[in-house]
C-alpha cells in the first residue's frame, strides 16, 4: 500500500505551515504502507499542475492533503470540496480568483473518499480535539482538494483521497491570541488518519 501525504508551504505572512511542519516529521512507513511525502505551493495554479500529475504517478492506495486553518481551534476533516476558486487574498504568486471554476465543465463538488468519521473518532478517542468540517474554503486548500478529488474521478482510481485542516502551532501563536496546538499533536493526529484510512 502507498499514503500520499501532502503538506503546503507558509503563506499569509506565516514563516511556517503546521502542515508541512507535521507531514515532514511522519515516519517514511505507517503499518507497512510506504509514505510519499510532498510540500505543495499555496498556488491555484500549482496544485492544478502538480497534484494530477503526482496521483497518476504515484498511483497511491490513500491520499491525505493537509492545510492551516488559522484561527481553527482543533483538527478539522473535511467533508466536501467545490468547484469554486474565490479569493480576495492573493495567492503566493500573487493570483486573486473571483468566482471561477477549479476546472471548467466539472461537477459542482465533491465528497471526500476517506473515512470522515472515523477518523474524527479515532482522533477523540486519543484525546485530540477534531471534528467534522463542511467546508474546505474557496482559497488553494479547496482547489487542492477538488483537484485530487476530480482527478481520482476522470481516472476511475479507487484512491480514497480528503484534506485534513489543522491549526497555528503553538510557535506561531505566540504573538497572536489565536488557538493553536503542539506540533507534535498535529503529527500525531495525521498519523492517526492515515491509519484509520488504510484499515477502512
Ligand atoms: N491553507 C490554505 C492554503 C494553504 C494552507 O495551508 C487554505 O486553507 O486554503
Amino acid at each position: 500500500m502507498k499514503v500520499l501525504v501532502t503538506g503546503f508551504e507558509p503563506f499569509g505572512g506565516e514563516e511556517i505551515n503546521p502542515s508541512w511542519e507535521a507531514v515532514r516529521a511522519l515516519p517514511e512507513e505507517i503499518e507497512g504502507a510506504e509514505v510519499v511525502k510532498r510540500q505543495l505551493p499555496v498556488t491555484f495554479r500549482g496544485v492544478r499542475e502538480i497534484l494530477p500529475r503526482l496521483i497518476v504517478e504515484e498511483r497511491p492506495d490513500v491520499v491525505i492533503l493537509t492545510g492551516q486553518a488559522g484561527g481553527r481551534p482543533n483538527i478539522t476533516v473535511e467533508r466536501v470540496a467545490i468547484n469554486v476558486m474565490d479569493s480576495t487574498m492573493p495567492d503566493n504568486e500573487g493570483f486573486t480568483p473571483e468566482d471561477e471554476p477549479v476546472f471548467e465543465g466539472a461537477p459542482a463538488a465533491y465528497f471526500a473518499t476517506l473515512p470522515v468519521k472515523a477518523i474524527v473518532r479515532a482522533l477523540r478517542e486519543e484525546k485530540i480535539p477534531a471534528g467534522v468540517s463542511n467546508t474546505a474554503g474557496t482559497y488553494v486548500c479547496n482547489a487542492a482538494m477538488f483537484t485530487v478529488l476530480h482527478t481520482i474521478a476522470v481516472a476511475g482510481m479507487e484512491t480514497r483521497a480528503g484534506f485534513i485542516h489543522v491549526p497555528f502551532s503553538h510557535e506561531q501563536a505566540l504573538d497572536k491570541p489565536r488557538p493553536s496546538m503542539a506540533l507534535d499533536t498535529i503529527k500525531r493526529a495525521i498519523e492517526i488518519a492515515v491509519k484509520t484510512s488504510l484499515r477502512a
